[in-house]
């Protein structure tokens, strides 16, 4: 006998993503339809991406980043080229009032000087996290948070409007450009994944109610670093190791954060990126990587920490200010949380 909520998964698979927006719009107490514009210019920049992202591997025949290509076009860095994408699609929808991106050194604002510019919302990105892996034809990913402004509508958007906790995001997400490519993401009612058909470019809802499995058996970390983590992260590490009933664990590192945590999300496990001795508060970036990551792990019965508190809690205070992240299966992240306590 198959459960009513399977039934009910099940008659949503191979929903699209546009038939799936206009479904729930109404689970977004603010919606008047710009999240879900927002979230359909998303949807059209990753397409875009993919196209170019899969092309990567022609470098010889199309030419390499600054170089011209057989039409004569420079050829972008790919995560240049990602970068302007995401942020044309999102400033031609008068939703997005200000973006702040990895590629960028300040915040953009978005038509400021038209004191009728009505937009509410948002968005920091990472247009494509792991860039480097695309030499070597490694999934790599767009990385997206979404605010509501808390300066009034009409007036320039402030840095203010980006330095919220991540507690206050509205929509989160990413796109995972891999065998397959995916859309990932959570307006806070839980996690959604979609599935490009390259095809007829139309994404299906093909992951419904994504959830980290409770605990899991992975641990994804760069081992590489191992003499300049905290000692509670050497000693997780020999945990994970032990030759125990449910141990050693397997150790899978990507080097690409949205391909390990999508893999962890799906099968179980945890991703680290640690404070070092050479890097004090870790690598990667609260804005827009960890506070996105943190509110889908949430969304999807995991947790997200910096090894003590919750990152979603934590009160930014510049743009691109990077903190340690502990993601992923709940009982993972928790016994991590342990060692670094008691460390
Ligand atoms: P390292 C990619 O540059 C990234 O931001 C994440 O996607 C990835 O998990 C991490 O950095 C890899 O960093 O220092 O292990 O090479």
């Amino acid at each position: 006998m198959i459960s009513e909520t399977t039934q009910s998964n099940m008659a949503k698979k191979n929903q699209t993503l546009g038939e799936f927006i206009i479904e729930n719009q109404a689970e977004f107490k603010y919606s008047s339809g710009e999240l879900s514009r927002l979230i359909n210019s998303i949807r059209l920049a990753a397409k875009v991406v993919n196209h170019e992202v899969n092309k990567a591997g022609l470098v010889d025949i199309i030419g390499a980043a600054g170089d011209t290509n057989i039409q004569g076009e420079d050829q972008q860095k790919l995560d240049v080229y990602a970068n302007e994408k995401f942020i044309q699609t999102l400033s031609n929808r008068n939703i997005v009032c200000g973006i702040g991106s990895e590629e960028n050194d300040d915040f953009i604002a978005i038509n400021s000087l038209d004191e009728n510019n009505q937009n509410k919302y948002v968005v920091l990105i990472d247009p494509l996290d792991g860039s480097s892996n695309i030499d070597v034809n490694v999934s790599v990913g767009t990385i997206f948070s979404v605010y509501r402004r808390v300066t009034p509508v009409g007036t320039p958007v402030t840095i203010d409007d980006f330095l919220q906790e991540g507690n206050k995001q509205v929509a989160a997400g990413y796109v995972i450009y891999g065998t397959s490519t995916m859309l990932v993401y959570t307006t806070g009612h839980g996690v959604n994944g979609f599935t490009l058909n390259p095809a007829i470019g139309t994404f299906y809802l093909s992951h419904p109610s994504m959830q980290f499995p409770e605990t899991g058996n992975i641990y994804s970390i760069n081992e590489g670093n191992y003499a300049h983590f905290p000692q509670g992260v050497k000693s997780y590490i020999k945990y994970c190791q032990e030759e125990k009933e449910d141990r050693p664990y397997t150790s899978r590192y990507i080097g690409s954060l949205v391909s390990d945590f999508h893999r962890n999300l799906i099968k179980g496990g945890i991703y680290i990126y640690p404070q070092t001795s050479k890097a004090p508060n870790g690598k990667l970036r609260l804005l827009y990587e960890c506070n996105p990551m943190a509110f889908l792990a949430e969304q999807a019965n995991g947790l997200a920490s910096d090894g003590f508190q919750r990152i979603l809690d934590i009160q930014p205070t510049e743009l691109h200010q990077r903190v340690p992240i502990f993601c992923g299966s709940r009982k993972m992240v928790e016994k991590a949380e342990e060692f670094m306590k008691n460390s």
